[in-house]
């Protein structure tokens, strides 16, 4: 489906238009009809002879309704403007033109209307004037068709105009996330709240959960219309009321955007790309206060540029600060106009809805990017501070699951490196370069002090730039790949091992020497930490440091074990419990040391799951194990 809006001058005949074409009076309020003015958007669906179907806007077009018109004017896709051909264009008739440009309009026709009130000359004269009015803009080729809304005259030859123009307007991207902003918002008795707009993209089914926006308000359309016709499934281009269950009518506004659940992210700054009008120039400055119309809502803000206030009207980067968070998404379109007088200041194209992708410059026209190039241009501009799934889904403008779709291929070919918990994706060029910083100081590491085994995950965190949080996500990737090896608390090249100067190695050896006489005997840890801090040697106390990551020492209690005691320890332990529990007396005997040492080291092999305790005496796990199997 697609929509079709009105725009022109007030009293060009635009509702009239609108009643010749589909038999309904879009002014809905009793209120319009009674003053014959159109204050607010009126929808009516227009149904062609070969089964086309279009919604129409029609637009109110006096100059203080023009925040309503702009509400509507966003979902507009063929145009139809509006000239009374007695009357020629107005100030209105170019107004509205100006805001089209900037909006969504593909296609256009110049709708001449009260052809009864003109002879042939006056025609003559209001066809070349319409020619001018849309010179320079978008709808530059719009064909010119008179009509009479008294007569019927030149309404068939209008409607196959429309139909002619409809059959060209491309096809809707159907893996779009929905987004319909709220136009309206009302009570039905019996049925709750209704909520109606232009659904711009996407799809909508009966039962499916959506979330307003940005009030965060999750709501789950119980059944959806398009004029007045029960629907099980809208997509892109439909006017949609959806009947939302639960949500009080004072709790929405229009100006809310009705969104899919995952795929937008609120935000009140955004990325654009802006348009001034010719007469703006002289109004914008480096920071200007603006209102921008943004979907159906109206939002004062600051437009931002880079460095200086354009001097042409070439499209430029710039920010939008708004005072309120809002929706929207790459490739949205909005109006800018003054914050007061409210003077058109010109148009933007949101490039990215999301204000930290907005701090790396973009790589040229986004949109015809492949989604691929796209997401890898958004994964990189994100860096190290890896971008989740559903912000990527915002980023390329897509439902979730072709975003999670296009990244796990990406994660597949090796473009993308995916961290997990919570699952977010950062490039494979981001990652390396990061890996590099991590190598280069390894290897300083290993420079200075050898006797260490590699960084601990806070100093790789120092040396890559990534807050501590998030480190070991990205640790965790690398060591998954193969590129990083842990040992104990220390990250560092896949076998590379620590080498000790002499000095330390006698050290340790003079110091941790066994004692023939009393093999298990440990070495208190207090004793060797006193000695290291008197013997004055460089890095002794990293290179325990290592020996305790490595295993070659273990730290059992207030005591040191060297690793041939503890295996030592357990040949013994699993002679002593081969054929049934020992107790703890038993145990120190077997070891040959008192219950000083024996009950910590005991405790230490429950630890590790060689023994269990049992009552009085331990037993081995694997013996009662397999007694319990047999
Ligand atoms: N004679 C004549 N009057 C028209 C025609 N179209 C609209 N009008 C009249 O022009 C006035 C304004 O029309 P309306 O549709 O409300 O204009 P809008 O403000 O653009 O929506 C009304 O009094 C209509 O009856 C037409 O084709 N011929
Ligand atoms: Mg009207």
């Amino acid at each position: 489906m697609h929509i079709i809006g009105t725009a022109g001058h007030v009293d060009h005949g635009k509702s009239s238009l609108v009643i010749s074409l589909t038999g309904h009076n879009p002014d809905r309020l009793i209120e319009e009809q009674r003053r014959g003015m159109t204050l607010d958007l009126g929808f009516a669906p227009l149904r062609l002879d070969d089964g086309l179907e279009a919604g129409i806007i029609d637009v109110p077009g006096h100059e203080r309704f023009l925040h309503n018109m702009l509400a509507g004017a966003a979902g507009m896709e063929l145009l139809l403007l509006v000239i009374d051909a007695a009357e020629g264009p107005r100030a209105q008739t170019f107004d509205h033109l100006r805001i089209l440009d900037f909006l969504n309009v593909r296609r256009a026709i110049v709708v001449l209307t009260k052809r009864d009130l003109v002879d042939a000359e006056g025609l003559q004269i209001s066809t070349t004037l319409a020619k001018d009015a849309v010179a320079d803009t978008v709808v530059r080729d719009a064909p010119v068709i008179a009509v009479s809304n008294v007569t019927g005259e030149g309404i068939a030859e209008l409607k196959a105009a429309i139909a002619a123009a409809l059959a060209t307007l491309p096809a809707r991207d159907a893996d779009a996330p929905a987004y319909m902003p709220v136009d309206r918002v009302f009570a039905l008795t019996g049925h709750g709240t209704i909520v109606t707009g232009t659904l711009m993209q996407g799809t909508i089914r009966t039962g499916d959960t959506l979330v307003l926006q940005p009030s965060g308000i999750e709501v789950r359309a119980r059944s959806i219309q398009t004029f007045g016709v029960k629907s099980e499934r809208v997509s892109g281009g439909s006017r949609v009321a959806v009947n939302v269950p639960g949500v009080s009518v004072d709790s929405i506004r229009r100006g809310e955007a009705l969104v899919a659940p995952h795929e937008f992210v609120a935000t009140s700054e955004l990325l654009v790309d802006f348009t001034p009008l010719p007469s703006a120039l002289r109004l914008l400055k480096r920071r200007t206060h603006v209102r921008a119309h943004i979907g159906s809502d109206e939002i004062p803000g600051v437009l931002a540029f880079e460095r200086a206030a354009p001097t042409d009207t070439g499209p430029v980067h710039a920010r939008l600060i708004l005072q309120r968070p809002t929706v929207t998404y790459p490739g949205g379109r909005l109006v800018v106009r003054r914050m007061s007088p409210k003077d058109l200041l010109g148009g933007a194209v949101v490039h990215s809805a999301l204000a930290r992708l907005a701090d790396t410059p973009r790589a040229g026209g986004a949109a015809d990017e492949s989604l691929d190039a796209r997401a890898l241009q958004a994964v990189g501009a994100s860096g190290l501070d890896a971008l989740e799934p559903s912000k990527l889904a915002a980023a390329l403008n897509v439902v979730l699951d072709k975003a999670v779709g296009v990244a796990s291929a990406l994660v597949a070919s090796g473009a993308l490196v995916e961290l997990h918990k919570p699952n977010a994706y950062i490039t494979r060029v981001t990652s390396d370069a990061a890996l590099d910083n991590a190598f280069a100081a390894l290897d300083e590491r290993r420079r200075r002090a050898p006797w260490l085994l590699g960084l601990t995950s806070a100093e790789v965190a120092r040396v890559v730039s990534v807050p501590d949080a998030n480190v070991s996500r990205l640790l965790a990737a690398w060591h998954d790949d193969g590129r990083l090896a842990l040992t104990g608390r220390f990250w560092h090249a896949p076998g590379s091992t620590p080498s000790f100067s002499a000095q330390q190695r006698d050290f340790f050896a003079r110091e941790l020497r066994d004692d023939p006489a009393n093999p298990l005997l440990p070495t208190a840890y207090e004793d060797v930490m006193k000695r290291i801090s008197g013997a004055r040697i460089d890095g002794l106390k990293d290179a325990l440091e290592t020996l305790l990551a490595t295993g070659a020492l273990v730290r059992i209690g207030d005591d040191l074990y060297r690793r041939g005691q503890l295996t030592a320890a357990r040949t013994i332990l699993a002679k002593a419990l081969a054929n049934g529990g020992a107790t703890m007396a038993q145990l120190r005997d077997a070891f040959g040391t008192s219950r000083r040492y024996a009950l910590p080291l005991m405790e230490y092999f429950d630890g590790i799951g060689v023994t269990i305790r049992d009552g009085d005496v331990r037993r081995l796990r694997t013996v009662k194990r397999s007694q319990t199997v047999g």
